[in-house]
Formats: C-alpha cells, structure tokens, sequence
C-alpha cells in the first residue's frame, strides 16, 4: 500500500488493485477536423494533457499497473448511435459524417485512433465505448472485476464530459477514483476547474483529485 498525496485527503493506493484509465484521448477530439473541433472547440486547449500523460503512462508501466484505454464512437452502420446523440447541436458536419480524418467518431477511422503519443502497446485494452460514460453498453465493468481492480487512475478527455461521466458510474459500482488534475482537460477552463472541484467536494462525494506528480511519486520502483 502507497499513499498518494491528494485532495481531499491523502489517497491509499493498492497497485496491484489498481488501473490506470485513460479516457477518450482520439484524434478526433484532440486534433483539428475531429468531433470537438465540429462541436466549435479549439482543440488546443485539451493538447496540455499530452505530454503529464505520456510520463505518467511510461511510468505506470514501468511499474505493471494494468492499463486501460478508452474510444469514443459507433459502427460504421452507426447501429448503436441514438438518433438523439446524431441529431444535438445540429450539426453541419456531425457524428458518422466524413471529415478530413476520416468519418467523425466511427471506429476503424483515422480521427477514431487514439493519439500516436499514448498509442495503447500490445496486452492494453482498449473499451470501445457509444456513450460519454466508460461502463455504458461496455465490458469495462466485467474486465475490471476480472482483474481484481477496485481503483482507478482516471485520465483523458473531456474533464466535465466523458471523465466526470465515467467516474460517476464507477463511484456508483464501488470503485475509488483519484482523478489526475493535469492529465485530464477541458475546451472550458471553467469546466475545468469545476469539474475537477465536483469530484473531491463533501469530502470526496465523488473521489479524489490529485497531481501527475504525487501519482508518480507513489507508484512502485520499476521491477528489476
Ligand atoms: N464534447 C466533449 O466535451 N466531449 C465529448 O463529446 N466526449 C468526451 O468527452 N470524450
């Protein structure tokens, strides 16, 4: 057993119970043409997370913390997309539309991908998630338990959308969340700082927020 120094209170890390998940960190809403950039976002704002993630990955691996990646989209018959998630916004150029990476959040297109930086390795599982929540119609649940895993190490994008999202759902499946505050990010730095201040509130109502750093620092020495 570890501690992490977070907020709002210091954390008691069990990596050998423990997974890091990175959420939804695709082309299509970290690069120009993608679905954030479709929804009027700049996407530079959420680019920050790339490089605390990155460290944080290699590190996580080094010391044999299961790794857990996350995608946002649909079949490209777009069977599971609901005509509601198609339709919001109004969009010009929206979901299963082409784009110039592809069609906008359809598996098996370039935009879909997850960024070359934090490319999954081989024996890293990937969810394919429809929803914005990382346990709707997924067997992320079932590969968690599987494993033993009742902590996560919450990354990716978007702080209020797709992390806040999933950390509800598993807050509610008995899981502890710490959320990694430079390792995740928002279109809106008031979402942001929200989003994040939502989690750790009334004491944790949600789970736990905490630096890159004070992860890292906790982690195991990489084993010989
Ligand atoms: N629009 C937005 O902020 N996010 C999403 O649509 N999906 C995720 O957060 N992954």
């Amino acid at each position: 057993m570890a501690i992490i120094e977070a907020e709002p209170y210091p954390f008691e890390f069990d990596p050998a119970r423990a997974s890091l998940l990175i959420i939804d960190m695709q082309r299509d809403f970290l690069e120009p043409g993608g679905f954030g950039a479709a929804l009027g976002n700049d996407v530079l704002l959420l680019r920050r997370t790339i490089a605390p993630t990155r460290r944080l990955l290699e590190k996580a691996r080094a010391a044999g913390l299961c790794i857990i990646h996350t995608r946002e989209g649909h079949r490209p018959d777009l069977a599971d997309l609901p005509p509601a998630k198609k339709a919001r916004g109004k969009l010009p150029t929206g979901i299963g539309d082409p784009g110039p990476m592809g069609r906008i959040l359809v598996r098996g297109e370039p935009g879909h991908d997850i960024i070359p930086e934090l490319r999954p390795l081989p024996g890293e599982p990937v969810v394919d998630k429809p929803g914005k929540g990382a346990f709707h119609a997924t067997d992320l649940d079932a590969m968690l338990k599987n494993r033993g895993i009742t902590q996560l190490i919450v990354c990716g994008v978007t702080t209020e959308v797709c992390v806040n999202t999933t950390v509800r759902e598993a807050n509610d499946r008995g899981y502890d969340c710490v959320v990694v505050a430079d390792c995740v990010g928002s279109y809106f730095p008031e979402f942001q700082e929200m989003g994040l201040r939502m989690i750790k509130a009334q004491g944790g109502i949600f789970g736990w927020v905490a630096s890159s750093e004070d992860v890292m620092t906790a982690l195991p020495a990489m084993a010989p």
